[in-house]
C-alpha cells in the first residue's frame, strides 16, 4: 500500500513499483493500493510519475498528478516482454493534469497490459493526450466515466504513435459513451496555480460513476460524495460521484428539506373572570383549535393556587401524580373539548399570581420536547 504520500521534484518516477523478473521470483506485484497521493513535478529525466512494471490486480485511485516532466500514470513490462505487462488493474477518480506543451501521456499502458479498467478519471494532456495504448494492450480494455482532453493537438488518445483519436473518435471505438471532454479551464478553480479543485459548474461534477467496489466513497482529502444540487446527476450508480480526486462540494449551506409544519393545536382557557373568591364556584372551560388535522393528545390542565399544584382531571396534587387523558383532537375551529366541571374556590393563603396552565404531550409522554400544544395560561386573582 502506498497512500497519502507527497512525490515531487524526482528527476525520474514519483512511485515506481517494479518487480524485475530478472532479479528472480515471480516478477509480478499483485494487489497493491496506491492511493491519495500527490505527484508533481517529477520526470524531468524521464519517468511517469506514478510508473508500475509487472503490476497486476491492483487499484490505483484518488491521485492528484499534475505538472509533471514525463508521462502521468504507466503501465508496461519494463521491456521483458507481454507477459510481464501490467494486468487487470483498476485505474479510479485520478486527476492528472500537464500543463501546455509538458509531458507525455497521462495514462499509458503497454507491452501486454490487459483487462484493466479506466473510470472517473480526469486526464488532461499538455503535449501528448489523454490515453496511450499499445495495440497488444486493449484487450478486455474498460474506459468510461472519464474527462478527456488533449491541449497541444486536440487528440485524446493514440495507439502509440501510430493511429491518434479525437474524442469522438476515441468514444467511437466503444471506450466512453458516458466519457466528457473539456478544457482544464473550465473544470478547475485555478489550474494555472495547481488548484485543480473542481469550479462550480465543472462538468465534471456529478458526471462519474460508483458502479465498481474499488470506486472510492470518498475523495483525496476524504470528504464524501455529495450531491451538488445545481448539477444534474448524470454519473452511474448513485448518480453524484465526481471525476477526478477532489469531489466537489459548493459553499452553500447543504439544503434541507423544507420541514413539514408540527400540527398546531391551540388551548385556549376561559374561566369566565379574573377575580374569586374563596366558596365561589369556578369554571374553566378548554376550547381547542387545530387547524391543521386531527391530532391524538394527552391532555393536563394544571390549576396552581395557594402555593400548590393541583391538576385535572379529578383536581389531584402533584404528589399524587398526574392523570392523562387522551383524547382526540379533530379539526374543527373553536372545538369545546372539555368543560371542566365547576368547582368551588378554595380558602387561599398564600400570595398570587395564580393561574391555570393547560398543554397537551404526544401520547403515553410527559416530556417538555413531545409537547405538541402552546402552553395555555390564564391568571386570576382573588378578591
Ligand atoms: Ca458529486
Ligand atoms: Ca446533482
Amino acid at each position: 500500500m502506498i497512500r497519502r504520500n507527497v512525490c515531487h521534484d524526482n528527476p525520474g518516477a514519483g512511485i515506481q513499483i517494479n518487480a524485475d523478473p530478472q532479479m528472480g521470483g515471480d516478477g509480478i506485484t499483485s494487489q497493491a493500493l496506491i492511493e491519495n497521493n500527490t505527484l508533481f513535478h517529477n520526470g524531468s529525466a524521464g519517468g511517469a510519475a506514478v510508473n508500475l512494471a509487472s503490476v497486476r490486480d491492483s487499484i490505483i485511485r484518488n491521485n492528484l498528478i499534475y505538472d509533471n516532466r514525463a508521462g502521468g500514470i504507466a503501465g508496461w513490462g519494463d521491456g521483458n516482454g507481454p507477459a510481464w505487462g501490467c494486468i487487470s488493474n483498476v485505474f479510479f477518480n485520478n486527476t492528472v493534469v500537464f500543463r501546455e506543451g509538458e509531458g507525455r501521456w497521462c495514462i499509458s499502458l503497454k507491452e501486454g497490459s490487459i483487462h484493466n479498467i479506466i473510470m472517473n478519471n480526469i486526464l488532461s494532456g499538455g503535449h501528448g493526450g489523454a490515453l496511450e495504448f499499445s495495440r497488444d494492450s486493449v484487450t478486455g480494455l474498460v474506459c468510461d466515466y472519464n474527462c478527456l482532453y488533449g491541449l497541444s493537438d486536440g487528440f485524446v488518445a493514440t495507439y502509440e504513435d501510430e493511429d491518434y483519436f479525437t474524442f469522438e473518435a476515441w468514444r467511437g471505438l466503444g471506450f466512453g459513451a458516458a466519457s466528457i471532454t473539456a478544457r482544464p479551464s473550465v473544470l478547475f478553480t485555478e489550474w494555472t496555480e495547481g488548484c485543480l479543485d473542481l469550479k462550480p459548474g465543472s462538468p465534471a461534477i456529478d458526471a462519474g460513476t460508483d458502479a465498481h467496489p474499488s470506486i472510492p466513497g470518498t475523495d483525496l482529502n476524504g470528504n464524501p460524495r455529495y450531491d451538488d444540487p445545481s448539477m444534474p446527476n448524470s454519473s452511474g450508480g448513485n448518480g453524484f460521484t465526481d471525476m477526478g480526486c477532489l469531489e466537489f462540494r459548493s459553499g452553500d449551506p447543504v439544503p434541507t428539506p423544507t420541514p413539514v409544519p408540527e400540527p398546531v393545536v391551540e388551548i385556549v382557557l376561559d374561566m369566565g373572570g379574573d377575580m374569586f373568591e374563596a366558596g365561589d364556584t369556578c369554571y374553566i372551560d378548554l376550547i381547542c383549535r387545530n387547524p391543521v388535522e386531527e391530532k391524538t393528545l394527552d391532555l393536563y390542565v394544571i390549576l396552581e393556587y395557594s402555593g400548590g399544584y393541583w391538576f385535572y382531571p379529578s383536581w389531584r396534587e402533584l404528589s399524587e401524580g398526574i392523570d392523562f387523558t387522551e383524547t382526540v383532537i379533530p379539526v374543527e375551529v373553536d372545538y369545546r373539548l372539555h368543560i371542566v366541571p365547576a368547582f368551588t374556590v378554595p380558602a387561599f393563603g398564600g400570595a398570587g399570581p395564580f393561574g391555570v396552565y393547560a398543554a397537551g404531550f404526544g401520547p403515553g409522554t410527559l416530556d417538555l420536547s413531545t409537547m405538541v400544544t402552546n402552553l395555555a395560561h390564564t391568571g386570576f386573582s382573588f378578591i
